[in-house]
């Protein structure tokens, strides 16, 4: 089965970003699970942002789950990046991210690491950053281990990332690694940009992919573009998906009306699924 989430952003920097809820975490996940969501995706700024004993009796309460947190804040607080020229810099990203590991684990919810990947340039080469990238996703995707969950890395459009763009891109990335516990996450967005075929991309990414951006080509609410979802919903059933599609998109018109449109378009695509 294909399950629901959606964003919650607690980042003030990232004001402007493509997250449906935002700032009141239990209001959030209160009108999260009153939609019929299976789970939220937490955006937040540190490690010890929101704690258990406030997160905990929210969970118990309205029977979501977690399904990933971001780490985009240690990039949009900090400037922190895995593959920055720097070697502080560098080495205090993986902190960054391994606290974000021990903050999402003991709820299963795995790491996303998206903007924190950085990118090629300032002097230092396409090869060089990639095997700092690829050193870092290696010691990461083991710290995620322990808590048997994986570590998601997400291929993002050309704008934003020179690394990696595409699913076929990130699957050869992953299969480069010694760790075989990081898996991809397709963001329907940045594919709408990368990819020459969305639902082909989605079978490239076939049992790599572990996280779904579900989200419309303008970065709308599922519905308010021109993403063909046909195609693409049979690629996630013919690779046999079973994580999360989650709504990360621009709180259009509004948060809430952001939320009951997603979730109206995941009921229509696929509630039949299970
Ligand atoms: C950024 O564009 C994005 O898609 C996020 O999920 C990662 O920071
Ligand atoms: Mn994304």
């Amino acid at each position: 089965m294909i399950r629901s989430a959606v964003t919650i952003s607690l980042v003030n920097e990232a004001r402007g970003g493509p997250f449906v809820y935002w700032d009141d975490l239990a209001g959030s996940m209160r009108k999260a699970a009153a939609l019929g969501y299976h789970a939220v995706e937490i955006f937040a700024p540190a490690p010890d942002a929101v704690s258990p004993a406030l997160l905990k009796p929210l969970l118990e309460e309205t029977k979501l789950s977690v399904a990933a947190v971001g780490t985009g804040a240690g990039w949009v607080k900090h400037k922190l990046s895995l593959t920055s020229p720097d070697e502080s810099i560098r080495r205090r990203a993986i902190e960054f991210i391994q606290s974000m590991i021990d903050f999402g684990g003991p709820y299963g919810a795995p790491a996303i690491i998206g903007s924190m990947q950085g990118r090629h340039g300032d002097g230092v080469t396409p090869e060089q950053t990639r095997d700092w990238l690829r050193a870092a996703l290696d010691q990461l995707g083991e710290d995620a281990r322990r808590y048997n969950i994986p570590l998601i890395y997400e291929p993002l459009n050309r704008y934003e990332t020179n690394l990696t763009n595409t699913m076929a891109a990130g699957v050869d990335l992953l299969q480069s690694l010694q760790t075989d516990n990081v898996r991809l996450l397709a963001d329907l967005f940045h594919m709408n940009i990368e990819e020459s075929d969305i639902a082909a991309g989605i079978l490239a990414g076939g049992r790599f992919i572990g996280h779904v951006h579900f989200v419309d080509s303008n970065r709308r609410p599922v519905g308010n573009g021109h993403m063909q979802y046909g195609p693409i919903i049979s690629a996630l059933h013919d690779i046999g998906y079973t994580g999360y599609v989650s709504a990360e998109a621009f709180p259009w018109p509004n948060s809430d009306a952001a939320a009951e449109q997603t979730m109206r378009a995941y009921q229509y695509w696929l509630r039949a699924d299970g």
